[in-house]
C-alpha cells in the first residue's frame, strides 16, 4: 500500500506468525493452573515471575513446549494457540534459559522483573478537574446551543480536526467499535453509557481474559486513564459534558493494568489484542507503553520475547481487519536518532540508565509493525513539548494538548484535552495518550464510511486524509536560544506530524 514505511529490520527480527491461523484457530486453551509435581529444584526465595514463551505454530511443538514447562519449574497459566505463546509463572531462576533449549521456543524471556506478588507505587500525572462553574454546565443543556455540548467550548481538539463539523454529517457507524486497551472504563459515566459495547469488554489483566460484569471498570478514581480516553473517542452527543470525537461508534474496556502497581504488563497485553480480535473489534486504541521497558531491546532475551509475544498478537488483531493506533510517547525522544537516554527501565524495580538504539530497541506496541503511531499537537497545530517524535515513525499527529506554550482562546483557557473521568466527572488531560484516542475516533469514522477496509487500507486513508503540516522553522518552544527537537522532513511526510494531523471532516465526506 502507498505510504506504508518499511519496518524490515524489525519484521525480520520477529517472525510473522499468521500463515497457520486457519488450521490451529481455536479459543485460548485455559490450562490448569495447579502446582505440578514434578516442579524441578528451585532456588529458596527466588522470585515467582511471569513469563512469554513463543513456539512455532504447529500444534505437536506447543504440545511440547507445554510439557517441558513444568520440567524446568514452570506452571503454564493460558495458551494462545492461534499466535504460538504461552504465559508461563514461574520461580525457577533459570527458566527463561532452560526454556529456551526446547525445540520449537523461538523466544522466551520473563515480562517482568519483580515478583508477581509485589505492589508498587503509580506515577499518573495530575489531572486538572473542572472548576465549579465549569462542573455546573455539565448537566445543564440549557447553557448548550442546540448543535454543541455542555462543555464543548472548551474542547478546542475537535475544532482543531473538524469533528464538531463531522458530527452533523456523520457521527459514525453503530457497527463500529473502538476498543480502548488501558486502565479500564468506567462505563457507568453517563457520557460514556449510551455508547458502551459491554460484550467486547473483559479484564485481562495476568494474561487471561475476565468477561464478568464490570471486570472491565478501572479498580478506583485514581486509575482514571482508560475512562478519559474512551470519551475522547465516543463520549456522547447527549446533551451532558463533552463530545468525542466519533460519538456515533461504540467504545469498549479490555483492563491491563496491575492491580498492585499500575502496570501493563506484556502478558496482559497479548490478551487484550486477541480478545479484541476474536470479539469483532474493528479498532484498538493503545495510549501506553507496554512495561517494564520503554524500550526493548533485541540482544536481551527477555525483552526480545516481550516484542516477539506482544507483536504476535497484534499482527493477529491486524490479520482479523483491527487497525492498531497507539501513542508516540512523551519523552521528547527522537526516534529516527541512533541514541536515546532511558533512565526509567525498568519501571517496576529499580531503573538502570542504558543508552538505546531506537532502531534496534524498541517502543512496544507503537513501534511495532502496521501500528498507527501518533504524535501529539496543540491548539497552534504544533508538536506539543512533550511529545515524542521522528522521521519514519510517526504517522500522523493529532491533538494531545500543550498547557505550557499553546493557550487556546477558550473559556478556561485550558491548553490540555477536556474528557470524561471515573464517578460522573471531567477533567483535563494532555498527552500522546490523549493524541492516539483522536486518531483512533477519526479511524472510527473512516471504518463507517469504508467498512470493508483493510487494516492496511484504513491506515493509508487516514494518512492520505490527515492534514499535511510542514515543519517549524524553528522549535525553541522554551525560548532560550537552543532548539527543543528537530524536525526532519518535507511538508507531506515529516519526524513531527508524519502524514499531517489528523481530519475528522474529511472522513465523512
Ligand atoms: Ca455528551
Ligand atoms: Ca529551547
Amino acid at each position: 500500500m502507498p505510504h506504508l514505511r518499511s519496518r524490515r529490520r524489525l519484521a525480520l527480527a520477529v517472525p510473522v506468525v499468521l500463515s497457520l491461523t486457519a488450521s490451529l484457530g481455536f479459543l485460548p486453551v485455559a490450562a490448569s493452573a495447579a502446582p505440578q509435581a514434578e516442579t524441578s529444584a528451585q532456588a529458596v526465595d527466588a522470585p515467582n515471575l511471569a513469563y512469554v514463551v513463543n513456539t512455532k505454530l504447529d500444534r505437536r511443538t506447543i504440545e511440547a513446549v507445554k510439557k517441558a514447562v513444568p520440567a524446568a519449574g514452570g506452571t503454564v497459566v493460558i495458551t494462545y494457540e492461534k499466535i504460538g505463546v504461552i504465559v508461563v509463572h514461574s520461580s525457577n531462576p533459570d527458566f527463561g534459559k532452560e526454556i529456551r533449549r526446547v525445540r520449537g521456543v523461538q523466544s522466551a524471556g520473563a515480562t517482568r522483573t519483580t515478583p508477581l506478588t509485589a505492589a508498587g507505587s503509580t506515577d499518573e500525572g495530575s489531572a486538572q478537574f473542572l472548576s465549579k462553574e465549569q462542573a455546573a454546565k455539565v448537566e445543564s443543556a440549557s447553557a448548550a446551543t442546540p448543535d454543541s455540548e455542555p462543555l464543548e467550548a472548551d474542547q478546542w481538539d475537535l475544532r482543531a480536526i473538524g469533528a464538531d463539523k463531522a458530527a452533523k454529517i456523520n457521527p459514525g457507524s453503530r457497527k463500529v467499535t473502538v476498543a480502548v486497551i488501558d486502565t479500564g472504563v468506567d462505563d457507568t459515566h453517563p457520557d460514556l453509557a449510551p455508547n458502551f459495547s459491554a460484550s467486547q469488554s473483559a479484564n485481562c489483566v495476568g494474561g487471561v481474559a475476565d468477561t464478568s460484569e464490570g471486570a472491565w471498570r478501572p479498580y478506583t478514581a485514581d486509575d482514571y486513564h482508560g475512562t478519559h480516553v474512551a470519551g475522547e473517542i465516543a463520549a456522547a452527543r447527549n446533551g451532558i459534558g463533552v463530545a468525542g470525537v466519533a460519538p456515533g461508534v461504540k467504545v469498549s474496556g479490555i483492563k491491563v493494568s496491575d492491580p498492585d502497581n499500575g502496570l501493563f504488563y506484556p502478558e496482559s497485553v497479548v490478551c487484550a489484542f486477541v480478545f479484541a480480535a476474536d470479539h469483532g473489534v474493528e479498532i484498538t486504541n493503545n495510549s501506553y507503553y507496554v512495561d517494564p521497558w520503554l524500550y526493548n531491546c533485541m540482544d536481551d532475551p527477555d525483552q526480545r520475547a516481550i516484542v516477539d509475544a506482544v507483536n504476535r498478537a497484534q499482527l493477529y488483531a491486524q490479520h482479523k481487519g483491527l487497525l492498531n493506533v497507539a501513542s508516540a510517547g512523551n519523552s521528547n525522544h527522537d526516534l529516527d536518532s541512533d541514541a536515546i537516554v532511558d533512565d526509567s527501565s525498568p519501571d517496576d524495580s529499580t531503573p538502570v540508565e542504558r543508552t538505546i538504539d531506537p532502531h534496534e530497541c524498541f517502543d512496544v506496541p507503537t513501534q511495532l509493525p502496521g501500528v498507527v503511531t501518533v504524535s501529539a499537537t496543540g491548539v497552534q497545530n504544533l508538536k506539543s513539548y512533550y511529545s515524542t517524535y521522528g522521521k519514519g515513525v510517526i504517522d500522523v499527529a493529532a491533538p494531545g494538548g500543550d498547557r505550557l506554550y499553546q493557550i487556546p482562546d477558550t473559556p478556561s483557557k485550558n491548553g490540555r484535552i477536556l474528557s470524561t473521568m471515573p464517578n460522573g466527572q471531567y477533567a483535563f488531560l494532555q498527552g500522546t495518550s490523549m493524541a492516539s484516542p483522536h486518531a483512533a475516533g477519526v479511524a472510527a469514522l473512516l471504518k463507517s464510511t469504508h467498512p470493508k477496509a483493510t487494516s492496511a487500507q484504513l491506515q493509508a486513508l487516514l494518512k492520505a486524509q490527515a492534514d499535511a503540516t510542514a515543519c517549524p522553522e524553528s522549535y525553541d518552544q522554551d525560548g532560550n536560544g537552543t532548539q527543543d527537537a528537530v524536525c526532519k522532513g518535507g511538508k507531506h511526510v515529516n519526524g513531527f506530524y508524519g502524514h499531517g494531523i489528523v481530519n475528522a471532516l474529511r472522513a465523512v465526506k
